[in-house]
């Protein structure tokens, strides 16, 4: 009989579509089977009572990012890595910002060399196009997708990253041609630059104004025109962390038209307000994020999304900054002005567990759909399926093992990433991640890392969707 690396007995398998009950024999990194009475390995891995599901694929998650002045990002890829094994996940795309003046390969180098030898999950890049000059419309990024970086993202918003309509169109008819896929960071520049002013003109500065300046009808308005600007170019088109009802709309209009316009959302979306905004002196920074977090009603037009395929992707969108840290939420220019405070907030080792529990457990979702929105649609969206994003024959072995009645008080703790802190302190969740695996090695085995940092960089192929 055919020996096996290791052997998973006992649990219960979920992919996109299916479940079902057998074992799954790993060799070389890969599933090599998946059956009843598979024979010997070198370890046994005891799944009885577990579910046994494709690790998840975080594909929106900040690294090592150039934040500003005086701002650093609390994760390098070691403790972002970390915190996603133990959060369940196997992989994350982070991205490779384009700065002004460098050319975007020196970028990207400097982000693999920060990345080589650190990373406990695998990782591969999206490009954030700062600057489409005709240097990097016309040879960099056709060169760059051609090597597997196949998705780029472009602001709306934000001094230095917004593009104008006309960047946009210009980036888009990139994307046509190399068929990579275009992510949309959607709000309205002007209407947040106007709102800023007259908020910090009427001495409305604390950190909850931050969504005041930021309101449904900024991000709609720019879902739409984002649209719009796809649909004219005829590409596909991802609009990532989506955080309201409207900016729904858009999407689920496009895709009635037929359009492939595919959105995005994240548990910030569904767990907090802007009433978390609110906190006592700059407590309220902590949950500052772009789009933010709306009210009740929104959280429930995202659950809606996520069960009707409004969105394909639930990502963390895994910005991290320290909190009582000047070079975090504390920066202080950030007490002067929310227009100042650092814009992000941690979650990717806490992004699965919250969905498990509070999607899976209270019956908002089944575990396929889990699967899908956490892992399979991250890799068909992105170039990687079937190789990742699935339990199947031939795939790399990239797995978590799931308690489902584990019950946990989130803490920081738990989580391990570089921040101080984690905005889903206190919640009360059941099922978790006891056991990580990356291509066939564990990495996580009840809460603690095994150390291995296998984790490398995975070149992509086009879209499924493009
Ligand atoms: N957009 C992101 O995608 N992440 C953090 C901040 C932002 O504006
Ligand atoms: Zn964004
Ligand atoms: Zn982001």
């Amino acid at each position: 009989m055919t020996r096996f690396d290791t052997i998973i007995t006992g649990g219960r398998i979920s992919t996109a579509s299916d479940t079902f009950q057998c074992d799954i024999g790993i060799r070389e990194g890969r599933i090599a089977a998946l059956g009843h009475d598979l024979g010997i390995a070198d370890e046994t891995i005891d799944a009885t009572g577990k579910w046994v599901l494709p690790g998840g694929i975080d594909s929106h998650v900040h690294i090592s990012q150039p934040s500003g002045e005086g701002v650093v990002m609390a994760d390098d890829f070691e403790s972002a890595t970390r915190s996603a094994a133990l959060g369940g996940n196997t992989m994350v795309l982070p991205f490779c910002l384009q700065e002004s003046g460098v050319p975007l390969r020196e970028s990207l180098k400097d982000y693999h060399a920060k990345a080589e030898g650190s990373c406990h999950t695998d990782v591969s890049f999206h490009l954030i196009i700062s600057d489409p000059t005709e240097q990097v419309l016309g040879q960099d990024l056709p060169a760059l997708v051609h090597e597997g970086y196949t998705s780029f993202k472009v602001f709306m918003t934000y001094e230095g990253l917004a593009l104008s309509d006309l960047e946009l169109l210009k980036v888009m008819a990139v994307a046509r041609e190399t068929r990579a896929l275009v992510m949309v960071h959607a709000e309205n520049y002007d209407v947040i630059r106007y709102l800023t002013d007259q908020l910090e003109q009427a001495g409305r500065t604390a950190p909850f104004f931050h969504a005041t300046s930021r309101p449904v009808i900024a991000e709609r308005e720019a879902t739409y025109r984002a649209i719009s600007l796809a649909e004219l170019s005829e590409v596909p088109l991802m609009v990532v962390h989506v955080s309201n009802r409207e900016a729904m709309e858009e999407i689920r209009r496009a895709r009635q038209k037929g359009l492939r316009i595919f959105g995005e959302t994240c548990p910030q979306y569904l767990t907090l307000t802007e009433g978390d905004l609110e906190g006592l002196n700059m407590e309220g920074a902590k949950y500052v994020c772009s789009p933010p977090p709306r009210d009740h009603e929104s959280q429930q037009a995202c659950w809606e999304g996520l069960q009707q395929g409004v969105f394909d992707v639930f990502s963390s969108d895994h910005c991290p900054f320290r909190y009582d840290d000047p070079q975090g939420k504390l920066t202080p220019k950030g007490r002067t002005s929310f227009r100042w405070v650092p814009n992000g907030i941690p979650g990717v080792g806490a992004r699965l567990p919250i969905l498990f529990s509070e999607g899976v457990v209270k019956g908002r979702i089944d575990i396929n759909r889990f699967v899908a929105l956490t892992a399979t649609n991250h890799a068909r969206t992105y170039g990687l399926y079937p190789k990742k994003g699935t339990i199947a024959v031939g795939a790399d072995a990239d797995i978590a093992i799931w308690d489902p009645g584990a019950k946990n008080r989130l803490t920081h703790a738990m989580l391990n990433d570089g921040a101080d802190y984690t905005p889903y302190e206190g919640m009360e969740l059941t099922g978790w991640p006891v056991l990580t695996m990356l291509r066939g090695q564990t990495i996580m085995r009840d809460g603690v890392l095994t150390g291995i940092r296998a984790g490398a960089h995975v070149a992509r192929r086009i879209s499924d969707h493009a």
